[in-house]
């Protein structure tokens, strides 16, 4: 029989999914912070990061879509160090991505959690995220074989610190890097907001997620390795001395404070090479 000819251009063959253990891996990394860095420089090693620190992966259909959330104050510094490590890292992950660094303005006290769930929600103005990653600018994952990616219970990523000698310091501990999928997200009413000052905003969340009966996982601990970028301890961002009574309450807390109750001001979007800046005005403590 006679094949009648095809004439339409032939339409792109569909991308298989992207694998559960990209082959481009290289396991245990060299991280360190003494070289001089520059946003030039970064630029030019990450030539197929879009603006807005936007990538999808060129040769497979990505699992998930991650928005990564930095909450952010006066460390440009740390954010080159952490662009320069993370766009490779993630590109060898086969992620599909979105940098988002939150920018809180003024100088009244710094609240991590509250710029978190900002970041969570200006994100999906810009994308259909389905994965939200949050970490702090100063922490760098040691092994690419930690992916960024969500799992089926909110995941702890910065698991071995060097701070804390390469261990977890203590079993309920989720700070630094931290991973929910949006459901998960939406299943606690996100963060809280009442967290004025350093510390127990990460213990609020790890307790956010127990009560509403899921579990924290975690990579193996050689493999969870993180190195901190020393720095001094940053001004207004004292240690909060309500935690200790915040931490207890926050069964009674979470379901008014959270995603729920947000208010914030936004004040600039602006799309850099490497990632989108969000400066937004929280407010200060009452
Ligand atoms: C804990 C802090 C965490 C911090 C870790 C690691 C509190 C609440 C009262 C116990 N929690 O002690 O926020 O991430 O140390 O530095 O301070």
């Amino acid at each position: 029989s006679v094949q009648p000819e095809n004439t339409q251009t032939p339409s792109p063959k569909p991308l298989p999914p992207c694998p559960e253990n990209p082959p481009g891996l290289v396991g245990r990394l060299l991280i360190e912070f003494s070289s001089q860095m520059t946003m030039e420089r970064v630029q030019k090693e990450n030539p197929n990061v879009t603006e807005g620190g936007r990538y999808t992966p060129p040769d497979c259909r990505p699992r998930w879509k991650v928005a990564i959330i930095i909450p952010f104050r006066h460390r440009e510094n740390h954010l080159k160090y952490w662009l320069h490590y993370l766009h490779p890292i993630l590109r060898r992950q086969k992620i599909d991505y979105g940098i988002y660094i939150i920018n809180q303005l003024g100088e009244d006290t710094f609240n991590r959690a509250k710029l978190l769930n900002v970041g969570y929600t200006e994100a999906l103005k810009d994308a259909e995220y389905d994965c939200f990653i949050f970490s702090d600018v100063d922490l760098i994952p040691m092994d690419d074989r930690n992916l960024y990616h969500c799992y089926d219970q909110p995941r702890h990523f910065a698991i071995a610190m060097d701070k804390f000698g390469f261990r977890l310091p203590y079993a309920g501990y989720f700070g630094g890097v931290s991973g929910l999928s949006k459901k998960q997200f939406l299943k606690i009413n996100g963060f809280p907001n009442e967290y004025w000052g350093w510390g127990g905003e990460d213990d609020d969340i790890y307790n956010r997620i127990t009560l509403n009966g899921m579990k924290v996982s975690r990579p193996d601990v050689r493999i969870g390795r993180y190195r901190m970028i020393k720095h001094e301890r940053d001004k207004h961002n004292e240690p909060n001395p309500q935690r200790f009574n915040k931490i207890q309450n926050t069964k009674n807390t979470m379901k008014k404070d959270g995603i729920s109750s947000l208010t914030y001001r936004l004040v600039q979007v602006k799309k850099y090479p490497l990632y989108t800046n969000i400066s937004v005005e929280i407010g200060k403590p009452p």
